[in-house]
């Protein structure tokens, strides 16, 4: 930076400047296809008058699913929250399932909400998904199953897992909510382990309002679900097995084919986005970008900030202070776990002792904007605040110790 640190401090809203960003650059800014070609589909839905119930427009959403995760069977719903409880269901969890707890709470919710004990198994700060060795020493006699999450779009240890589910008679799935598009040693995420469930949430870069589906590649399972997902119906005024309504509806699809017909165009400006942040925190102190592994396929559609509080010279919470006061909205995600969110913090009190990564991790990260919403000069705008901040560090603990922070 060329400006004196005196005029570099007087321009933090922190200190008592405007805002850097007039409008808020939000975490998750939905990504928006050709409208046009979404009206055009929605036009055409109106005047089918078929709106829900496997339309063609799901049936065409599942097949282009399908293809991206080189899956035989895509079964789409109305969000992945509702699709892993499903398909937890279909696999016949019980007792205790092994997840990690660095995650957003609906991995866990899902296991709770059907009365299966969701155990927390400890991270690889590298990667952020779930260390095998503590998922070994996590099982139990009630243990049924290992729901693996693919945090930020970096695949699980797949292998380790599926071996530990074999030696030990689990059923291994995955939360794929971030991992559309991404891949491990060259194979797409979506065959892994009995499924893997995806989300197109309006936050995620592929988005159909609210979504999601489960990708498999054993038929049974497939046929299960979509009998699940349609209250267990198999004809008119028959049902096979349980079921619920987890539907996605034509409306929903519509804008998933749009959001898919953008995905080359919204995975260049993520790789972009992702690209500027690397060159313009290259170099700050105690800042590290999540590194992605560039042989495989990625997604970069989070911008994850790791501030390490020994060596930054503000810490996680205050570096997101400093951002909410310029109108960034950065995010904290996923702290602090959800072993310390409720239900878990009250059923399993004593959880946190066994995950020291997830809560150091926990601790230090910072979730940037990124996506279509986001250009270069923001980027530029973003990384100043964090430099300028830092040089200005002794102000900004003093402004915000003095709002109580
Ligand atoms: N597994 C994992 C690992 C997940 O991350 C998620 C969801 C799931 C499972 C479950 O998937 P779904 O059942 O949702 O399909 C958001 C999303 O709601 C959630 O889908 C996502 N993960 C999570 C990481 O982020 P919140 O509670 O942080 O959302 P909220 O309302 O704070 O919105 C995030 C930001 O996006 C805000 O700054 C506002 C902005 N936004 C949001 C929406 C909906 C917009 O600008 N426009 C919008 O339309 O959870």
């Amino acid at each position: 930076m060329k400006m004196n640190q005196t005029i570099q401090s007087k321009c933090l809203a922190v200190l008592g400047a405007p805002p850097r960003f007039e409008s808020a650059l939000h975490v998750g800014r939905p990504n928006v296809g050709d409208r046009e070609r979404l009206f055009v589909r929605l036009n055409d839905m109106l005047d089918r008058r078929w709106f829900s119930n496997d339309g063609p427009l799901v049936r065409e959403f599942e097949a282009k699913v399908a293809s991206i995760a080189q899956t035989k069977h895509c079964v789409a719903m109305c969000n992945a929250t509702v699709a892993l409880e499903i398909a937890i269901r279909a696999l016949e969890m019980t007792g205790e399932v092994i997840v990690p707890s660095y995650t957003f709470i609906a991995t866990a919710n899902a296991l709770q909400w059907q009365e299966i004990t969701p155990v927390f198994a400890d991270i690889d700060p590298a990667t952020c998904t779930m260390d095998p060795r503590s998922v070994e020493r996590v099982i139990s006699s009630k243990t049924s199953g290992i729901l693996g999450v693919h945090l930020w779009g970096r695949a699980c240890d797949t292998e380790a897992l599926e071996g530990i589910g074999r030696e030990y008679g689990l059923k291994v799935m995955y939360d794929a909510a971030h991992a559309l598009a991404c891949s491990r040693n060259g194979r797409m995420v979506g065959g892994f382990g009995e499924c893997e469930v995806f989300s197109f949430h309006a936050t995620k870069f592929i988005n159909s309002f609210e979504g999601g589906a489960v990708v498999t590649n054993n038929g049974d399972l497939g046929s299960r679900l979509r009998l699940m997902r349609n209250f267990g119906f198999s004809g008119y005024d028959k049902t096979s097995h349980l079921g619920v309504n987890g539907k996605m509806t034509e409306v929903c699809a519509a804008m998933g084919l749009t959001s898919l017909e953008a995905l080359d165009e919204i995975l260049e400006v993520n790789k972009a986005n992702y690209e500027a942040y690397e060159r313009c925190l290259a170099g700050m102190q105690g800042v590290s970008l999540f590194r992605h592994d560039k042989q495989e396929s990625n997604n970069y559609q989070y911008i994850v900030l790791e501030i390490d509080p020994e060596v930054a010279p503000l810490n996680r919470d205050e570096v997101v202070e400093v951002f909410h006061a310029e109108n960034v909205l950065a995010r904290k995600y996923f702290w602090p776990g959800c072993h310390r969110m409720e239900p878990y913090r009250r059923l399993q009190p004593n959880a946190g002792l066994l995950l020291p990564n997830t809560e150091e991790v926990a601790s230090r990260v910072c979730l940037l904007p990124t996506g279509q919403a986001v250009d270069a000069s923001m980027i530029e705008g973003m990384a100043e605040i964090l430099e300028v901040a830092f040089q200005s560090a002794g102000e900004v603990k003093d402004a915000l110790s003095r709002r109580g922070h």
